[in-house]
């Protein structure tokens, strides 16, 4: 059996500064998929494709697939790329007529009815026991009837199997890295600190539910323990020289005591390692983030999301009261010795521009080392894409929704901007949060930021001065 698995090419748009900043990242989804499929399908030939990373257009992913003769072909498909995703299924499709298309990844997890045009089956959810038993019914000749997590179309009747149980990450084989060129990802710069670094991912699923956040693996939080991911890391180390990780988990510290026992491994272990992660402001407190820092941790990214209370009440984020704010979160990491990342919302339905300065304000308060802002995405089955079809604040139909390239455009309503306004005052509020004298007084004098200055001065003074 010959399985082709393929992240399909994504435009950024100008504004987004992912794009800027040249950011790629390792496609552990498929690469999950890959391994599975390794380890449980004896014989399977597998290659994976990741057209962000080589640059590849749906034709030149034709081609390689002409090459390659696939049984099976395997895509991950992004809201807001469905168009994009969908030219590079028919591009294989057209190359290798008898070829079994599957569509994977969070849009077919959300919205598997709309992948069904092009794809001849859509997988929900964490796609390696689904993707196996498709590979291996689809090798035995056998009926799709048993195979999990399928969305077929029977007719024009969408048809679909009962989920897979949810994986034990223990048990998975990690992810088949030696399918792409490690060497071509790097996070955004002020995302790592030394090189070579990859991503891993230790636990799926978040309990909390964000108003506007699009969930792939459920609510139940799920993790390695951590003498599995210690055994991840040191094989990172050890076949591909990796000094540093960036942990993408959702939330990285839901579970505080595999956290500290993770860091003592480290500690105990003495890797020349280094690493980052992403969390909630509300799960941190001074003996962990002390823990994280002997073990490595060199910073922490904050989905803040919301500044102020009001906010965070409107978006659903789920605070305990009395658990840190978010600028108490950024003092205690940066009394800790660790750099500070905050990723904001701004354009919430009714942040009007005076709720937003007063935002900005409170973002200047808590002053994390490098922010990022957003504007409210409506996924489906969001609550945020409930109240802005209800409240008739949706600025797209659903196909456009579904073709919003990469999310940085405003979709739903700003209060008082036109979307045009609205980016414009993001691009604003980068300049005033990062052009402050205090902010560059501080920072100047740390060998971390000239470095980061020194080596992205054109994008970042493209990124702040430039181009829609
Ligand atoms: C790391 C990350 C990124 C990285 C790298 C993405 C990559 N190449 O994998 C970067 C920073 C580049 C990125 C960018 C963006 N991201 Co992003 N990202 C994530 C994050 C935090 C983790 C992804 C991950 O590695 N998960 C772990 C792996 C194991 O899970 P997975 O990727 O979902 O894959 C599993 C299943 O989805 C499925 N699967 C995936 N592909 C396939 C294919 C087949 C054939 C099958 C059967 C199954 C299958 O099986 C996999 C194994 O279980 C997720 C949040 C999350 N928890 O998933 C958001 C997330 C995927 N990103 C999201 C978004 C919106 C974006 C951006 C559009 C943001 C922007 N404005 O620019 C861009 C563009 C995405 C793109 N096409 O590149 C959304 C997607 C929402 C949606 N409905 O599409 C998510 C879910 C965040 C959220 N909660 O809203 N992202
Ligand atoms: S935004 Fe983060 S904390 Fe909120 S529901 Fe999504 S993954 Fe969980």
């Amino acid at each position: 059996m010959r399985i082709l698995l393929v992240n399909p090419p994504h435009g950024f748009s100008a504004h987004n500064p992912f794009r800027k900043a040249g950011l790629k990242l390792p496609p552990l989804g498929l690469l999950y998929v890959a391994a599975s499929l390794r380890a449980g399908l004896p014989g399977a030939v597998v290659e994976v494709l990741d057209a962000p990373a080589l640059g590849l257009t749906a034709g030149d992913i034709g081609r390689e697939a002409a090459a390659f003769r696939p049984n099976l072909a395997g895509f991950t498909f992004y809201t807001g790329n469905l168009s994009n995703s969908k030219a590079a299924a028919r591009a294989v499709k057209a190359a290798v007529p008898g070829v079994f298309i599957a569509a994977g990844g969070p849009h077919a997890t959300l919205r598997p009815d709309t992948c069904l045009d092009t794809a001849d089956a859509a997988i929900a959810g964490e796609g390696e026991l689904p993707f196996l038993e498709l590979a291996r019914a689809l090798q035995a000749g056998a009926s799709l009837d048993q195979v999990p997590s399928l969305a077929r179309l029977d007719g024009k009747t969408l048809k679909r199997s009962a989920p897979a149980a949810p994986p034990n990450l223990d048990q998975l084989p990690p992810p088949a890295r030696d399918l792409v060129d490690l060497r071509l990802y790097k996070p955004s710069p002020a995302g790592y600190l030394r090189r070579p670094v990859t991503t891993m991912v230790t636990s799926r699923g978040c309990p909390f539910n964000c108003a506007f956040c699009s969930k792939i693996s459920g609510t139940a939080h799920r993790a390695q323990s951590p003498a599995v991911t210690l055994a991840e890391i040191r094989s990172l180390v050890s076949v591909y020289g990796i000094r540093e990780i960036s942990f993408q988990d959702d939330v990285f510290t839901l579970d505080r005591a595999r956290v500290m026992a993770l860091c003592a491994l480290l500690k105990e272990a003495a890797l020349d390692l280094t690493w980052s992660c992403m969390t909630r402001a509300d799960l941190v407190d001074a003996e962990l983030l002390a823990a994280m820092r002997g073990a490595g941790c060199f910073s922490i990214a904050y989905g803040v999301d919301a500044a102020l209370p009001e906010s965070a009440w409107a978006m659903n984020k789920g605070y305990k009261p009395g658990a840190p704010g978010p600028a108490e979160a950024v003092r205690l990491t940066k009394a800790a010795g660790l750099e500070t990342r905050a990723y904001y919302l701004l354009g919430w339905p009714g942040e009007d521009r005076a709720f937003l300065d007063k935002t900005l304000a409170e973002v200047k308060r808590i002053d994390a080392d490098f922010v990022f802002f957003a504007v409210p995405h409506p996924f489906p089955g969001t609550a945020l894409m409930e109240k802005a079809a209800k409240e008739g604040l949706l600025l797209a139909d659903e196909a456009a929704l579904f073709d919003a390239a990469d999310n940085t455009e405003p979709l739903v309503k700003p209060c008082g901007f036109t979307p045009g306004e609205l980016i414009e005052y993001i691009r604003g509020a980068y300049k005033g949060y990062y052009l402050r004298p205090g902010y560059l007084a501080c920072r100047l004098l740390s060998p971390r930021w000239l470095n980061l200055a020194a080596r992205h001065a054109a994008a970042v003074l493209s990124f702040l001065f430039r181009d829609r």
